[in-house]
This record gives C-alpha cells, sequence and structure tokens, in this order.
C-alpha cells in the first residue's frame, strides 16, 4: 500500500465522528491506537466462521483456528526478525509480559544483593514488578539518572552496571517523554557484564523497525493494542535459551506435557507460557494490524509522524507559555508539554471540547514527573492516521488557551 493519507483515514472508521459537535481529532495514540477495518473484519470472521478452542479438537474447526493462531505467531516472528516462532509468547500485554519474566526469570536468576537496573523514564508496569522482586529476593533496585532533556546519562549507567547486575529493564521508547533510547549500546554493555537486558517495545514497536537478532536483547515486551491490534493482548519475546531455563508462569492447561498428582512435567516453549485458552480471536485478528503496518513498511510510517512532531515543534515552540517536556534529540511522535500557569488536566478538557483527545497526567510515570517536578502533562501523540492540518488545529487550540493565562 503507497503512503496515501486518506487512504488510510478511509480504513478506521472510528476517526470519522465528531465529539462535541468537532471532528475527532485523536491524537492519544500513545495510550492506545485505532483499529483498521482489516481488523475488526478479523474478529468477526472468526466468531463467525472459525470460532473453536485450539490444539485439543479433532475437528476442522478447531483445525482453522489453531491454524490462523500460529499464523499470527509466525507473524509477529516476522514482524520483530526473531530465529523461531517458540520463542514468542503470548500474553494479556506488555504488563503481563514484564511480570512474567519478573515472576519466573526474576524468581530464579535474581538472588540476594542481585542488581535489576532500570531507567528514570520508566512506565509503572516496569518498575513495580521489579520492587516485587527484589522484595521477595532481597535484590537491589538502581535507577539510571537522565538529563532534562530526558535522555539517560550514559557515565551513570556505565558506572550503576557491575558484575551484580543481573538484569537491565529498559523502555525502548518512552510514552512519557518519547525519548528513543540508544538500546543497542545498552545491550551491548549489559552483556559486557554478564546481564540480560528486557526492552520494554509498549511504544516503540508501532514506529520503529525492530529487528531483535541485531538488537540483540534478551527479552521484549509489547502490546498489540498499541500496534493498531486488539485489545487484552500482548507479545513476551524471549531467546530460546533463556526460555527454557525459566519455571513456567502460570499452572493449567496447554503448559504441561502430563499431570500425574504425583509430578507435573511442562510443555515446550512457547506453550509451558501459555497456560488455559488464550486470546485465541484477538490473537488471529492482529495478523491483520501487523499485515497492515507491514503494508506501509515502518520507515514509511516513521517518516510521516516525525514529519508530524517537526511540524508540532515548530508551531507550538511560538506559542507564549508553552513549555515542552522531553526534547530528546532522538524521539518517536510522542509530544509532552504544559502551558504555564495551567493545570494539565483542565488543558486537556479544553482540548476535548474542541474535538481534540489528548491524554494528560502522569502517564503512568510517576517517578519521571518528580524528576521533573511537575504533576503531569499534556500528551498529544501521533500515529499513521494523523495529518498535518489536524497538528495545525491543535497548535490553534493550544495557542488560545495558552492565551487565557499568558498575556
Ligand atoms: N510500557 C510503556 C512504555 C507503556 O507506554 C505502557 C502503556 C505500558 C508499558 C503498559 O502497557 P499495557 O498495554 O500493558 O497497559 N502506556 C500507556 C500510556 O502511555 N497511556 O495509557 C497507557
Amino acid at each position: 500500500m503507497s503512503f496515501n493519507i486518506d487512504q488510510i483515514r478511509g480504513l478506521f472508521p472510528v476517526l470519522h465522528q465528531e465529539v462535541h459537535g468537532k471532528p475527532l481529532i485523536y491524537f492519544d495514540n500513545a495510550a492506545t491506537t485505532q483499529k483498521p477495518k482489516a481488523v475488526l473484519k478479523a474478529l468477526q470472521e472468526y466468531y463467525e466462521k472459525d470460532n473453536s478452542n485450539i490444539h485439543r479438537g479433532a475437528h476442522a474447526l478447531a483445525d482453522r483456528a489453531t491454524r490462523h493462531y500460529e499464523e499470527t505467531r509466525e507473524a509477529v516472528r516476522d514482524f520483530i526478525g526473531a530465529r523461531e516462532a517458540a520463542e514468542i509468547i503470548f500474553t494479556k500485554g506488555t504488563t503481563e509480559s514484564i511480570n512474567l519474566v519478573a515472576k519466573t526469570f526474576g524468581r530464579n536468576f535474581i538472588g540476594k544483593g542481585d542488581e535489576i537496573l532500570i531507567s528514570t523514564m520508566e512506565h509503572h508496569s516496569n518498575i513495580v514488578p521489579w520492587q516485587m522482586v527484589c522484595e521477595e529476593k532481597g535484590a537491589i533496585l538502581k535507577v539510571i539518572p537522565i538529563t532534562e532533556s530526558g535522555e539517560i546519562i550514559w557515565e551513570e549507567f556505565e558506572k550503576l552496571l557491575s558484575s551484580k547486575t543481573r538484569l537491565v529493564s529498559i523502555v525502548h521508547a518512552s510514552n512519557a517523554l518519547g525519548t528513543i533510547n540508544p538500546v543497542k549500546k545498552i545491550i551491548d554493555a549489559a552483556h559486557a557484564v554478564g546481564a540480560k537486558v528486557l526492552l520494554d517495545g509498549a511504544q516503540s514497536t508501532s514506529h520503529l523497525d525492530i529487528d531483535v537478532l541485531d538488537l540483540n536483547c534478551d527479552f521484549l515486551a509489547f502490546s498489540a493494542h498499541k500496534l493498531y491490534g486488539p485489545t487484552g493482548l500482548g507479545v513476551l519475546y524471549g531467546k530460546r535459551e533463556v526460555l527454557e531455563e525459566m519455571p513456567p508462569f502460570l499452572g493449567g492447561g496447554e503448559m504441561i506435557k502430563e499431570v500425574t498428582f504425583e509430578k507435573t512435567t511442562y510443555n515446550e516453549i512457547p506453550f509451558k507460557f501459555e497456560a488455559g485458552t488464550p486470546n485465541i480471536a484477538d490473537v488471529i485478528a492482529f495478523k491483520a494490524a501487523l499485515d497492515f503496518v507491514q503494508s506501509l513498511t515502518k520507515p514509511k510510517i516513521r517518516a510521516h509522524e516525525d514529519a508530524l512532531l517537526d511540524h508540532a515543534n515548530e508551531l507550538m515552540s511560538g506559542i507564549k507559555g508553552f513549555i515542552p517536556v522531553g526534547t530528546a534529540s532522538e524521539k518517536v511522535s510522542v509530544l509532552s508539554f504544559n502551558i504555564n500557569g495551567m493545570h494539565p488536566f483542565d488543558v486537556g478538557q479544553m482540548l476535548d471540547a474542541k474535538g481534540i483527545a489528548v491524554r494528560t497526567g502522569h502517564h503512568c510515570t510517576q517517578p519521571l514527573m518528580k524528576r521533573f517536578g511537575i504533576e503531569g502533562t499534556v500528551r498529544a501523540s501521533f500515529a499513521v492516521y494523523n495529518t498535518k492540518s489536524e497538528i495545525e488545529k491543535l497548535a490553534e487550540g493550544v495557542a488560545q488557551i495558552a492565551r487565557l493565562k499568558n498575556k
């Protein structure tokens, strides 16, 4: 598919509506993206034609459902450049993917006095699971500081890394600032001290080309719903040798080889980590979302979104009272800001009245907000279907609101 913005917008029914009597401008894409028709159609077709439990049925519908489910696993493998489909585990989302690693790898391979490194800009879902591991195991959580522009301080990271570091768990692209972290360099440095690396790819997978073999990360966690796919579905990629050494996460059906009352043996990966009936319909529909992204290609998506971000920066930087939060040199299309003298929530409400959907608050990054000495921000985050004229309406709206307090 060529990058024709009208054609792309035509694929997203939800965009074509009015809110508060104004055409909807959807700039809350870092929270969740909208879904193209192909995803909606795949969901409906699955329930109309193939609905069946997978892997265990000896009938045609179960065979078809199983085949489609496993086709998505293969599509995800291809999407992130993994070696084999067995390294792709379906979860409920990024949060569950990180918790899976914390509860299995964390429990088995992190002990008293060991260190886990995260950064100041982590989402709560990449903080709390590690605090739980530390509490349980007597390990220590260390935090990489960041600069005023929202970039990790490399020298400080190097100082924190040591032979005690078991895991570096870091966000690839920040949801609150947009910063793209230098993850390849981080992974190489972590491996040099024998630590494993988990990448939180919740915000990077929709914008950046991801090649897990080139990056050489040990784990990658992401959510389908931020990637034009359904909610309630996530992915955990892990290297085979690491996944094989990890104990199971949840116990139940599907994850076993053989059960007796005395002893249970576990299934092979990925099934060892997929206990119970999975989210079959959403997994199957997710393939349509991946096909959509692949058809546009990441470099074209990134070029489009970068142009939107540049346009927004240009227009907004001239507004009196506009305070950007997160000005790293490498960013995904997230524009976080405050308006002098105004609470972010009030700004969000006023933009909503103009039909513009943004997110306000701490974005589940309270320690990051504390680092900047603020309560929260207004966040506009852009996706493939957003346009320059929408950015102009945002800038107009922000300018009007800013004038209320910044004469
Ligand atoms: N990590 C990052 C970097 C995120 O942005 C999010 C969700 C998560 C983890 C958790 O993903 P989930 O799908 O399991 O919820 N971020 C946001 C956000 O910025 N606004 O709403 C959700």
